[in-house]
């Protein structure tokens, strides 16, 4: 199956830019060369990841970075999107480790090399524990441990980097982490979650300013991830409550970036839950965007509850993807179409969009259409925004490799190239092979 659109969409546009991304914990491995994290303390604890498996070896990238970057180059695309390790790069006291910054610059000169730009995500979840174990996201001083972080990191990589964004998925990391601990480090408590969220939130603002400072000409944002919020039904309570889903989930990420304030519903939550503000945070969170990535996969459909602000609702017969999330590529254009009437958006990327599937690879190849298809559809649907106005610049396929899929370990293969873990050999699915055509068939900008 082929990947195709329409000739005269932007989509098809040589500088519409065409990427793959990963994160640092899910494919580095080398965890001996680093600080221990979060995730590795998470893994340690018996019944939180599905597998029991662990981020020590992942897909050995560490190690094997000269050929996966030789991959990404035969894949045709423009641009990569990384993460880097917080206890890779500096030592507990706040030093450079030496290895770390070189398995970084390497990297970075690598990609430069092959004419590939380097989108750097600074933080994708793997908190040094050092940190968390003094309080954590739940510390506001975490936040400036952050800020200088940003520092060390943007002075030490040059220009060495396209793009920055500083988080990945606040949403993930305070209420997964902190409100429901399903992921690490596994605290659950509705207080938590909104402190940790402010803390994260803050932490973006203080390291927009120094990479501003430091990298005044290259683009810095954050990347949010939005999970859609529909109603089960037209009836008022349904819509209320996937309002409040919506403003408790997604709105809460972005409004203080654009609005300077937290949505309304903040004050329905018991005092004890609201997080402690301190006066000028809402001005650093408001620190001006170069851009803003968006990371989409599915939606969620609420109905109204009796003891809560809103339920989920399990739609039976409709497609899912491996992981059981449903595929519905229409709220991927609702949701670009609302954010840009909603908000003064800056230029936006998808910086994260894929699928799992049940892939399997028996010596040749990996005929992954319906993964194919996957893209496809939300490629049609990004298009379907575009059309109506919004400013798209590029789109990250998630993932370039299979990797460690969090509470989900191993279980689940997102890549477009399949990764045989016993022996870490790529091959690239047909799915890749299809993005790497299409990229390939863009045309000249008129
Ligand atoms: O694998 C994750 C990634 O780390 C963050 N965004 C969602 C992906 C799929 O769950």
């Amino acid at each position: 199956m082929k990947l195709e659109l329409p000739h005269d969409s932007r989509l098809r546009q040589r500088d519409f830019l065409y990427g793959v991304a990963t994160a640092s914990f899910q494919i580095e491995g080398g965890a001996k060369h680093r600080q221990p994290c979060i995730w590795d303390t998470f893994c340690a604890t018996p019944g939180k990841v599905r597998d029991g498996s662990d981020g020590q070896v992942a897909c050995d990238h560490y190690h094997r970075w000269p050929e996966d970057l030789d991959l990404i180059q035969s894949l045709g695309v423009d641009a990569y999107r990384l993460s880097i390790s917080w206890g890779r790069l500096l030592n507990q006291d706040g030093s450079v480790n030496p290895d770390g910054a070189r398995f970084y610059l390497e990297l970075l000169d690598g990609l430069k090399a092959r004419g590939i730009k380097a989108f750097v995500t600074l933080y994708h979840w793997d908190l040094p524990q050092h940190l968390e174990d003094a309080g954590g996201w739940l510390n506001r001083d975490t936040a400036y441990r952050f800020a200088e972080y940003a520092d060390k990191a943007s002075r030490l990589f040059g220009d060495r980097v396209h793009a920055y964004a500083t988080l990945n998925e606040p949403f993930c990391s305070a209420y997964l982490g902190y409100e429901v601990g399903i992921h690490a480090p596994g605290l659950a408590q509705p207080a938590y979650g909104r402190q940790a969220a402010h803390h994260l939130l803050l932490a973006h603002g203080l390291a927009m300013a120094v990479l501003k400072r430091n990298c005044p000409d290259t683009p810095s944002g954050i990347v949010l991830n939005f999970t859609p919020c529909y109603p089960h039904s037209d009836s008022e309570g349904d819509r209320a409550a996937a309002a409040y889903a919506d403003d408790y989930i997604n709105q809460w990420y972005i409004r203080p970036l654009f609005e300077g304030r937290y949505p309304e519903i903040i004050e329905t939550l018991p005092e004890a839950v609201k997080p402690t503000i301190e006066p000028g945070d809402m001005d650093v969170i408001g620190h001006p965007l170069d851009f803003l990535g968006v990371n989409f996969y599915t939606r969620e459909v609420y109905q109204a509850a009796a003891d809560a602000p809103f339920q989920t609702v399990h739609l039976e017969a409709v497609e899912r993807t491996d992981i059981g999330w449903e595929v519905y590529p229409q709220a991927l254009t609702d949701l670009l179409v609302s954010l840009h009437r909603r908000y003064p958006l800056p230029p936006v990327y998808i910086t994260e969009n894929g699928a799992a599937m049940a892939d399997q690879w028996q010596g040749e190849g990996v005929q992954d259409e319906d993964r194919t298809r996957y893209y496809q559809r939300h490629l049609e649907a990004l298009h379907h925004a575009i059309e109506q106005g919004v400013d798209v610049r590029g789109y990250f396929a998630w993932s370039l490799m299979d990797n460690f899929e969090w509470a989900e370990g191993y279980l689940k293969r997102f890549g477009i190239v399949y990764v045989d873990y016993p022996s870490q050999r790529r091959i690239i699915k047909d799915s890749g092979l299809a993005y790497r055509d299409f990229i390939q068939s863009r045309t000249e900008t008129p």
